[in-house]
């Protein structure tokens, strides 16, 4: 049994990991980097330990730091939260090499998901929809022409390493489709080091509707409906919503069906989340996260389950909890991501927080590790707080967004708090009615420099 966790994040996400371990009898340990001797996750863990400068990667991404924190204080086991070390299937070896517990998938599956080629072969061998493409890598333009003849305009090339959207280029037609290949390449190779691509027939107007999956590491899995987060700007998401508005019961259970089969077959391990694109009412799979995501409360709020401590229990080698028959979806959430961002550009605004307010009331989660006085520093994601809403329906659910977003205090720093009572105003937001480049459009026309 598992008697004491190191959480390998810090912020917001360090806090939702320690209360889970909390609840359970698990003792936590924080660590932290120097900036962060003040930070609230190393208040509420039961020990700290300093990893490191400021920088994360010689603190948050600090392998050798990490596990020198779990010989120190006997801590058994990991949760790295997101983003940081928790897809670095590298980090996840080095873990069980030490004869820890790294609460996540296996190093295994995500390698196979890392690399977007080798994810999207491995869906599509399980019966998972895929968009129509290359099958596998294209090695050069003569080839890529060819794929785009076959499919048809446009396509879009992106690297098997990419993410953030960085090595993904579309070609309109023929003429464009040289430099568009030359372009995903080189990113592929400057930022990723693999210059490995593959093409798609690019969707002009799809939502981003991802599958939560979990399994149990033994042949049993479920899936807990779909988010709808096609409300990005520059690749982040900045509002999220469950169940997707877009989306039927019958849809639903059937590429939540499919999900659960596929990660089910592969004896997946703990929670997953298969992204995919939505259009005209077909699912195409893109990617596949082996993590614990930023929006996973939206779907614990509809189906009321911790998804963490279910992590824990499966890294224990304990089954899960609850079974597909057992998951119900209650009324309807979203979250909405607070940045410390200065409007309209979104750039980075740390520090000191003079007042801080949280909302409360029925049906409202704020999950933040900011508190009255605290500097949030320079060198980390701006993210700085999620509010997450529950109602018995949409309506009640936008409403109750609405009053939160009320109660909310962040004074000292410029948010992206404003972004979200402009939304609300929205006719589309209102019904629902939005793509994955519906936000930027209305950024465009709504937030130019003035
Ligand atoms: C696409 C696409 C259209 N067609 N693939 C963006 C990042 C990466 N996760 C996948 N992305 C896209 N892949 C095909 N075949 C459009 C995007 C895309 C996007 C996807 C989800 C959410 C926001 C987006 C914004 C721009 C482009």
């Amino acid at each position: 049994m598992i008697e004491k966790i190191l959480v390998g994040n810090r912020g917001e996400i360090a806090l939702r990991v320690i209360r889970a371990a909390r609840e359970m009898g698990i003792q936590s340990v924080a660590v932290h980097s120097t900036a962060d001797a003040d930070a609230m996750h190393v208040r509420m863990a039961d020990e700290s330990v300093c990893i490191g400068p400021a920088p994360g990667t010689q603190s948050y991404l600090s392998i050798p730091a990490i596990i020198a924190a779990c010989e120190i204080t006997g801590a058994q086991a990991i949760h790295p939260g997101y983003g940081f070390l928790s897809e670095n299937a590298n980090f996840v070896q080095i873990v069980e090499d030490h004869g820890l517990t790294f609460i996540g998938p296996t190093a295994e599956h995500i390698r196979v998901m890392g690399d977007k080629i080798t994810a999207k072969d491995t869906m599509k061998s399980l019966g998972v929809p895929v968009v129509p493409g290359s099958d596998g890598g294209v090695p050069d333009v003569e080839a890529a022409l060819k794929i785009g003849e076959e499919f048809g305009y446009p396509v879009i090339i992106k690297a098997t390493a990419g993410g953030g959207g960085k090595g993904m280029k579309v070609a309109n037609n023929a003429d464009e489709m040289k430099s568009a290949f030359q372009t995903a390449r080189a990113e592929g190779k400057s930022n990723f080091g693999n210059d490995e691509v593959y093409i798609e027939k690019y969707l002009q107007k799809p939502r981003h509707i991802e599958i939560q999956v979990f399994g149990d590491g033994k042949g049993k899995a479920v899936h807990l409906g779909e988010r709808d987060c096609s409300l990005q700007r520059r690749h982040q998401k900045v509002f999220e919503e469950a169940p997707g508005p877009a989306i039927s019961p019958e849809e639903r259970a059937r590429i939540g069906q499919t999900c659960a089969e596929a990660v089910a077959r592969i004896n997946y391990i703990g929670a997953g989340t298969i992204e995919f694109l939505y259009e005209d009412g077909e699912f195409y799979f893109i990617e596949m996260n082996t993590r614990l995501q930023v929006e996973h409360p939206v779907t614990e709020a509809i189906f009321g389950v911790d998804l963490v401590r279910e992590q824990i229990r499966v890294a224990e080698g304990l089954p899960m909890s609850f079974s597909q028959d057992d998951l119900e979806i209650n009324g309807h959430a979203i979250e909405v991501r607070i940045n410390a961002e200065r409007l309209p550009n979104f750039a980075p605004c740390p520090g000191k927080i003079t007042q801080y307010h949280a909302p409360g009331g029925l049906g409202v989660r704020m999950d933040s590790a900011l508190y009255d006085g605290y500097s949030i520093p320079p060198y980390y994601d701006s993210l700085i707080g999620k509010l997450i809403v529950h109602g018995r329906d949409r309506p009640e659910a936008l409403a109750r967004l609405h009053r939160a977003l009320g109660e909310l205090i962040v004074d000292g720093i410029d948010t992206t708090i404003p972004l979200f009572d402009a939304l609300l105003a929205e006719p589309d937001i209102q019904s629902g009615d939005y793509s994955i480049h519906w936000l930027e459009r209305w950024l465009d026309a709504n937030m130019a420099e003035s």
